[in-house]
């Protein structure tokens, strides 16, 4: 069991905070004077609030051990059985914030801008909370399976937050894909390319976590921090850099272009 920090965690965790700093810069520089500056602000926060849980971690301040003694008395005298493992629990709080946000940067590429009207407006509400509400159920149960000790509570969370991850994809794959296809064929192009990039980076997370000490254990928790840290910048910095440009390409080349 591996309870301290290594160096190469640390390492990675250095990494993380500059690379997701760095990226927060660059969003910004990149996004400079650009239209529907909401993208560039959503893909902000989502590096700087990266930034700063990282650094939480490399830190040391991000991570928690959880364990769990159980005293049986019997006929022999005492028994005493103790369970402990390290959560990094920092994560969860960069999730829950980082990825609602990443969902509403590719959602408001495919939703047409608002012309009025209340029933438009409920409508859209009606889906935007729906996607962001199945996101933090899949992020919090998944921090409830982080947290368990018992492997059949942990695989019940696992189970839970697939659910509420498919329930995610349903709705940007379904009715949020067929918004952007009424939208033109740039706007839909932009659209499908964001989709297909966010769901190969996302369904990476629950495989390293079932793969990792959250899960079986599969891959030592150094493999982990280091492989987790990667794929971060890309769904982040790398996310945000394409949504940014995409969207500035694009309204330079259209004409009438309206603000969301
Ligand atoms: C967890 C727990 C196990 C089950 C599932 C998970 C999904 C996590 C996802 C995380 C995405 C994070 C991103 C972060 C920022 O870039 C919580 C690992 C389904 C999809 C994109």
């Amino acid at each position: 069991m591996e309870t301290i920090m290594t160096s190469s965690q640390e390492t990675w965790l250095w990494i993380g905070t500059a690379g997701m700093a760095l990226g927060a810069l660059a969003i910004q520089v990149v996004g400079h004077g650009m239209k529907e500056s909401h993208h560039r602000v959503t893909s902000f926060f989502v590096c700087a609030i990266a930034a700063c849980l990282y650094l939480l971690m490399a830190q040391g301040q991000g991570d928690i051990i959880v364990s769990k003694a159980s005293l049986a008395l019997t006929p022999l005298g005492v028994g005493a059985d103790i369970s402990a493992k390290l959560v990094y629990f920092a994560r969860y709080i960069d999730w829950v914030f980082t990825t609602p946000l990443l969902l509403i940067g590719l959602v408001t590429v495919a939703l047409k801008p608002l012309t009025g009207g209340g029933e438009q407006t409920r409508e859209r509400l009606g889906l935007i909370g729906g996607i962001i509400g199945a996101d933090v159920m899949m992020i919090l149960t998944g921090l409830f399976g982080a947290l368990s000790l018992d492997s059949t509570h942990k695989y019940v969370w696992f189970i839970v937050s697939c659910g509420f991850f498919l329930a995610v994809l349903a709705l940007i794959w379904g009715p949020v894909r067929a918004t952007a296809a009424e939208q033109g064929a740039e706007t839909a192009a932009l659209y499908n390319k964001l989709l297909a990039i966010l769901t190969v980076l996302w369904f990476i997370y629950p495989i390293l976590w079932i793969l990792g000490t959250e899960g079986t254990g599969a891959i030592s928790l150094n493999t982990e921090v280091a492989v987790f840290t990667i794929i971060d910048l890309t769904a982040k910095v790398g996310f945000g850099l394409l949504l940014v440009t995409g969207i500035k390409k694009m309204s330079g080349s259209s004409a009438a272009t309206t603000n969301a």
